[in-house]
């Protein structure tokens, strides 16, 4: 399976961004924490040098051990770096001090540019932020199509669409990605792309794995005793692994399987 996701809007977006940048006195880039490393945009970076806050988002279905040990590594580069939980509202205010202590000097509202990859809570942070919901928001990638500023609580904001890269170095990236929904299901392999999580999970969380569905031991056809425990079947019996896929992708998403972490620091990232 080769993954690539860069339909039009994200390049016209990534063209916006960038004549936008000229207007702005600080970026926060969001990155999901679940895979703090693949959702950044590596092309983003190169296309910047203003003050940027790393807001890592979905915090409370990433696994609190590994957001530690990512904590540790971004205060060791000097990141500033902040984990939310946007629903709740938790590390908001934090945020909005790095923002300001970001441009200590600015005597008017700071013009935030907030940028990410798809569905990573790019405008649910800015309701969050303005303290109403001024922003459309939505549980899959590419909600928001064209750029919008927002004033409210002492900053101007520019919610963005999200944007990915033209090609994925790595296919595992693009994996990961597509497993935290930022890029659609229509265009993966919703099955290979469970199996793949499966492996993982086996490996790093097999308790939560085996509780979730009732499995005894780790299994190479996991979709099919998964399909088996819980009824999804096609006339004649067979196992509806299709169903099972998207029924374990759906459980990860919404944190049934616990809160899982899908990436590690490591030397050189
Ligand atoms: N559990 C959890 N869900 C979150 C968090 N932040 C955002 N979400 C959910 O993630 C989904 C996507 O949020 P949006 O704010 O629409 O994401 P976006 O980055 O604006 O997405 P696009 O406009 O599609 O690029 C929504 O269902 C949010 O409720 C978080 O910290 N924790
Ligand atoms: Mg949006």
């Amino acid at each position: 399976m080769s993954i690539q996701w860069y339909p039009g809007h994200m390049v016209k977006a990534r063209r916006q961004i960038q004549a936008d940048l000229k207007l702005i006195d600080v970026v926060v880039e969001l990155a999901d924490a679940r895979i703090p490393q693949s959702s950044r945009n590596p092309d983003f970076a190169e296309i910047h040098h203003k003050p940027t806050v790393l807001a890592i988002t979905k915090e409370d279905l990433a696994d609190p051990k590994c957001t530690g040990l990512w904590m540790d590594f971004w205060r060791k580069k000097k990141e500033r770096v902040v984990v939310l939980n946007v629903p709740s509202g938790r590390g908001i205010s934090q945020l909005k001090n790095m923002i300001k202590t970001a441009v200590p000097n600015l005597r008017r509202p700071p013009r935030v540019l907030v940028v990410g990859v798809p569905n990573v809570g790019k405008s649910s942070l800015i309701n969050r932020l303005v303290g109403r919901g001024s922003a459309k928001t939505g549980a899959k990638p590419g909600v928001t199509r064209g750029k919008q500023w927002i004033n409210a609580g002492g900053f101007r904001l520019l919610d963005t669409p999200g944007i990915l890269w033209p090609k994925f170095e790595e296919q595992e990236t693009a994996r990961k990605l597509a497993v935290v929904n930022a890029i659609r299901d229509e265009v993966v392999d919703v099955q290979e792309l469970a199996h793949w999580l499966l492996g993982y999970l086996t490996e790093n969380y097999w308790l939560a794995v085996s509780e979730r569905y009732n499995l005894s031991s780790p299994a190479n056809d996991l979709l099919q005793e998964i399909g088996k425990a819980r009824g999804c079947l096609l006339p004649g019996g067979v196992i509806n692994t299709e169903q099972a896929a998207a029924l374990v992708l759906n459980d990860f998403r919404t944190g049934k399987l616990g809160r899982i972490t899908l990436e590690l620091p490591e030397e050189g990232n």
